[in-house]
């Protein structure tokens, strides 16, 4: 009862505010849509408080605490927004593609800082193809890893993508593939990684990092030019591809508006399974250095209450004994991203307005 009034409450104030976008979807209009039980299996408690949660905060307005907040997190299921695209992919949300990396060739040499990255996508794909919808700017896509930075997104495998600027030395490229709101197809032969070795690539030390600004991708170009990005100064650690790895997905970059109601932790798990999932390890994360909680089966979370402002997510392979498991450095990986919760009618401008993009399917 409680509930339903606050979210009639809710829904009262974001017609009111006009912060709801055009394709939000109605938050007092029905019940989480739960196709597969997917966010069952995350076992939330029965009394969960979370919608109340993120309700409140709501309902409280902008939150003053720009950064460094670490209360009010909680795990929401699966926006409905999300249940629906997946329920409206039909058989393709079932799909196990498989990557192959063509280019780099494993334990490759490159005479260049610009590092050519041909991929071959098979399996069962039930009609899963990468490739950006030119109106939404959204689409299956590839999630390109070089070291342990920030993913790319790879739309159109038909096309060349590359690297550019990679420093000289030994290098890692982790590939998997996307779906439209970046959560990774986990099954076997999906994720490839190989390394490859930079040589007097002559990358420009001084350059800039431009890879973390969730910038939209050079999808605009004519066809036969090169998706591509530059790329942080950076090395491979001594990653070993046979030892227990996560692989860090989401979130990252720029949440805007209803997007940033519910992020997604989202990873990738090679050579360890979760407790839940009938192995040893954990997935631990934790928000602006707060609480550590924990992952125990390999699946996506959504987490709601994010104030505006810069957030660091951390997220962690752990043993038994709650150790970070040790490969190279890459089983622990925090990032920082940024929530911006303008309370404007920003969203509803049109989408040709380019400082206006959405940014959702440019990282
Ligand atoms: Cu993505």
């Amino acid at each position: 009862m409680k509930l339903t009034k606050l979210t009639i409450g809710l829904t009262a104030l974001l017609f009111f505010s006009g912060c709801g976008s055009s394709d939000r979807t109605d938050p007092g209009s029905k019940q989480q849509v739960n196709p597969g039980g997917w966010t069952g299996e995350r076992n939330l408690p029965a009394n969960s408080k979370v919608a109340g949660h993120g309700g409140e905060r709501n309902l409280h307005g902008t939150d003053n605490h720009s950064e460094g907040g670490t209360g009010g997190f909680a795990e929401v299921p699966r926006p409905q927004k999300i249940a629906e695209m997946m329920a409206q992919r039909g058989a393709q949300d079932e799909a196990r593609p498989t990557l192959r990396i063509v280019e780099p060739a494993s334990n490759a040499n490159v005479a260049s800082s610009t590092v050519k990255v041909k991929l071959e996508i098979s399996g069962d794909l039930k009609g899963y193809k990468p490739m950006m919808d030119a109106a939404t700017k959204m689409g299956n896509h590839i999630h390109v890893i070089l070291d342990n930075q920030p993913y790319e997104a790879y739309y159109n495998l038909d096309r060349e993508f590359e690297l550019r600027n990679v420093a000289d030395g030994e290098h890692t490229l982790r590939v998997f593939p996307s779906r439209p709101w970046h959560e990774s197809y986990k099954s076997d032969g999906a994720f490839q990684m190989v390394k490859f070795t930079v040589r007097n690539g002559g990358a420009n030390a001084s350059q800039p990092a431009t890879t973390n600004s969730g910038q939209t991708m050079a999808n605009a170009a004519p066809t036969g030019t090169p998706e591509g990005k530059e790329m942080q100064k950076t090395t491979a650690g001594a990653v070993d591809a046979s030892k227990p790895l996560l692989t860090y997905s989401r979130p990252k970059g720029e949440y805007k508006g209803a997007d940033a109601d519910a992020i997604m932790i989202d990873f990738w798990l090679s050579n360890a399974r979760l407790v839940g999932d009938g192995g040893e390890y954990r997935v631990r994360y934790s928000i602006n250095n707060g609480e550590a909680k924990y992952i125990e089966k390999w699946q996506p979370i959504w987490v709601s209450g994010w104030t505006a402002g810069k957030h660091s997510v951390k997220v962690e392979l752990v043993d038994k004994a709650g150790n970070v498991v040790d490969n190279g450095g890459y089983n622990s990986t925090t990032r920082e991203i940024t929530v911006v919760k303008d309370g404007t009618n920003d969203t509803t401008q049109p989408k040709t307005n380019a400082a206006h993009a959405p940014t959702e399917g440019a990282h």
